[in-house]
């Protein structure tokens, strides 16, 4: 299928291979690459030696600045196709024209870790989307929660400061379970419903794939009538959306800090291609004050209950990236960069936005021209009158680089919006110069609530632990208190429980915000659950029967489930069937469920801890047991829910388990 934008990059590919030797810069091919040239064997180098000054200048050279949040990440090419022209709401011409196929690049991330940091830490999910147009780049810079932590763009690097690493030591790394992120959310109170969120689940995600994405943000769709719609956006993940549990997110972030990366890239190099469909919830201009929240305000979502999200298109990823430095590492998105029939809204958080991301690719990426590095080109010709700076590659030709100029028709010149010109949204604004903040935007717990109210018992009970554990970590008594305050706001039973277990006063005053209203989209109960692409750990004790494997693995084939043979020392069991990992080199958390084949007592072994702690992360186990007293000791209720005992060739209930996911009730 024609891409346009991989065969953009094709011509700026280069493959080692096909090269007929090494030579420098300059062209010049070395006959010699591994002594530098010397006065005498033992002497000192010589300064005339350029091969060797130009490859230690450039390595010298090779890391830029890692991005002040959003440091660690990982990316990945992909399609973007629409199912059905919405022209109704906008002219944007990849969203009213179902035959084209749109180019996409996505960058995943954590916030608070640096580039090194570890994939499964509590943290909320950069998920920023490049559409390559024709009519430009869109960028839909979201996150995989709905709502964010502040209101207001100003208190940004205020917020930033105080959930990165603490400035006297550095510490921690890949969390938020510190002082200073606990003190900022007890001080700003419009924190709390972005802070709920951020102690849920969805906080740990099973894998990038199985995420939501939010433009967070309301942004406007315009039609060719000029006629505007409220939209926020959304990506619904075809796999469904599903976390890990936070023990078991904690032991990955050791065993495998790659997790998600790899989980991503392996995913597609086999070609189970992830997908989200794109999702968009509509406001008529006119009814922007129908709600009971500001639509403008950043820290509230729009209930899917009463704003219902269209499903309007699909996106595919389908390739890795060929070098992650220069795709990767290079990519620069904007949510200011926008195509006719998008704008923007007044949200103050999305206006600031529009400033920072230019400003920080300045000094990221070293200049000006960053928008001509190949992997954030448009696939549409661009030409203005900027010119010059910093790594500038083009070659402008001609005598002129001025708007009004008589010299060359004054080309290039504006084009008008008829002709795919971008025109602004004519927004009427009325009101006076001030520093502060809407009344329609202070109320801080209706949400924080709905959402703590909309989870399942499971869910609240995971989200009162992280509280426990963020809490239990902070030093100070005072940001514990301030913290526990906040949480009284939202909930009376949390905030006592909080309270207890971290050893804070429970405030003397009940003032828990009433609402039960519930949005039922917001818990993950309801959510799409497949076996599909999950991974199951065999593991060997003793010696199985290889002919009866083999079929349960044409089966886990066949239901597209990963799976991989784990025993004490890597070997064939015959000539197709191998032992693939040993107890060793892997661990039950890398795992969404387990299948014990076991011939010999287990107890002192590696296979019991490997099932004790599937068990213990709720997920479905499977024992296969020619010796029936192979488990004794084990103390796993062999009774409980999502425990297979497969005796015959049968394994489809236990494949049944691996969909259904977790066994929650095995907390009861
Ligand atoms: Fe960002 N954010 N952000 N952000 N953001 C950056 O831009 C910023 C916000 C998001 O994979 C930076 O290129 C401000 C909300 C993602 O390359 C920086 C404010 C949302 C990524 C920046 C916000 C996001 C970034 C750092 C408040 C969800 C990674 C490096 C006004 C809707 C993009 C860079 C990638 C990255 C600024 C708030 C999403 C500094 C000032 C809300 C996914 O420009």
């Amino acid at each position: 299928m024609e891409n346009k934008k991989l065969e953009q990059l094709q011509k700026y590919t280069i493959n080692n291979e096909e090269k007929a030797g090494l030579t420098t810069n300059q062209g010049l091919k070395m006959a010699e690459d591994e002594f530098s040239l010397k006065a005498g064997e033992r002497g000192p180098t010589l300064m005339e030696d350029f091969h060797f000054r130009e490859k230690m200048t450039h390595f010298d050279h090779e890391r830029i600045p890692e991005r002040v949040v959003h440091a660690r990440g990982v990316g990945a090419h992909g399609i973007f196709q629409l199912y059905e022209s919405l022209a109704d709401y906008t002219k944007a011409d990849f969203l009213t024209d179902p035959s084209k196929t749109t180019p996409v690049f996505v960058r995943f991330s954590t916030v608070q870790g640096s580039r090194g940091s570890s994939d499964t830490v509590r943290d909320v999910r950069g998920f920023a989307t490049k559409f390559y147009t024709d009519e430009g780049n869109f960028d839909l810079v979201g996150n995989n929660m709905p709502v964010f932590f502040i209101q207001d763009a100003i208190k940004f690097p205020d917020f930033v400061h105080a959930v990165k690493p603490e400035p006297h030591n550095e510490i921690p790394q890949g969390a938020s379970a510190h002082d200073t992120f606990w003190d900022f959310i007890g001080q700003n109170p419009e924190s709390a419903h972005m802070v709920m969120w951020h102690m849920s689940d969805r906080a740990i995600p099973r894998s990038l794939r199985m995420m939501e994405g939010f433009g967070v943000h309301t942004f406007r769709l315009i039609n060719a009538d000029g006629q505007a719609h409220f939209v926020k956006f959304h990506w619904k993940p075809a796999l469904g959306v599903h976390s890990l549990v936070w023990d078991e997110a904690q032991r990955i972030a050791g065993k495998n800090p790659d997790f998600h990366r790899q989980d991503l890239y392996e995913a597609i190099e086999k070609g189970d291609f992830p997908e989200w469909e794109l999702g968009l919830q509509l406001i008529p201009e006119e009814d922007e004050h129908k709600f009971d929240f500001d639509i403008l305000d950043p820290t509230k979502l729009w209930p899917e209950e009463e704003v219902p999200v269209k499903i309007v298109g699909k996106m595919t990823l389908n390739r890795n990236v060929d070098n992650f430095f220069a795709e990767t590492e290079q990519v620069a998105f904007h949510p200011g960069h926008v195509v006719p029939g998008i704008d923007f809204s007044n949200d103050p958080l999305l206006q600031g936005r529009l400033f920072s991301y230019t400003d920080t690719q300045l000094s990221r990426l070293g200049g000006p021209n960053f928008h001509q590095i190949p992997i954030n080109q448009p696939v549409c010709p661009f030409h203005n009158n900027q010119r010059d700076g910093m790594h500038q590659m083009n070659i402008h030709h001609g005598q002129t680089s001025y708007h009004r100029n008589g010299l060359n028709a004054n080309q290039p010149k504006p084009v008008p919006a008829d002709q795919g010109g971008y025109e602004h949204y004519q927004e009427k604004i009325d009101g006076r110069k001030i520093r502060g903040r809407s009344e329609s935007f202070r109320d801080f717990y209706s949400q924080a609530k709905l959402f703590y109210n909309s989870l399942s018992p499971f869910e609240q009970r995971h989200l009162k632990d992280a509280l426990s554990f963020e809490l239990g970590k902070c030093k100070s008594d005072a940001v514990k208190a301030n913290a526990v305050a906040l949480l009284n706001h939202i909930d009376r039973e949390l905030a006592e429980e909080t309270a207890e277990n971290i050893g804070a006063p429970i405030p003397k005053e009940n003032c828990e915000v009433t609402s039960s209203k519930k949005s039922p989209a917001l818990s993950m109960v309801n959510t799409i659950s497949k076996p599909d692409t999950k991974s199951v750990a065999i593991l060997l004790n003793g010696e199985p029967d290889v002919e009866l494997l083999t079929t349960w693995l044409g089966t886990f084939a066949k239901h597209k489930i990963n799976y991989s043979i784990v025993d004490k020392k890597l070997r064939s069991l015959n000539q197709t069937v191998k032992v693939t990992d040993t107890y060793e080199t892997t661990d039950s958390s890398l795992f969404d469920a387990a299948l014990l084949i076991s011939s010999e007592p287990i107890i002192q072994t590696p296979a019991l801890e490997f099932i004790q702690t599937t068990y213990k992360h709720y997920k479905p186990l499977a024992v296969s047991l020619s010796n029936p007293n192979a488990l004794e000791g084990s103390r796993i209720n062999l009774e409980g829910p999502g425990i297979y005992h497969i005796i015959t060739s049968t394994i489809q209930p236990f494949i049944e388990g691996i969909a259904e996911g977790r066994f929650w009730n095995r907390m009861l």
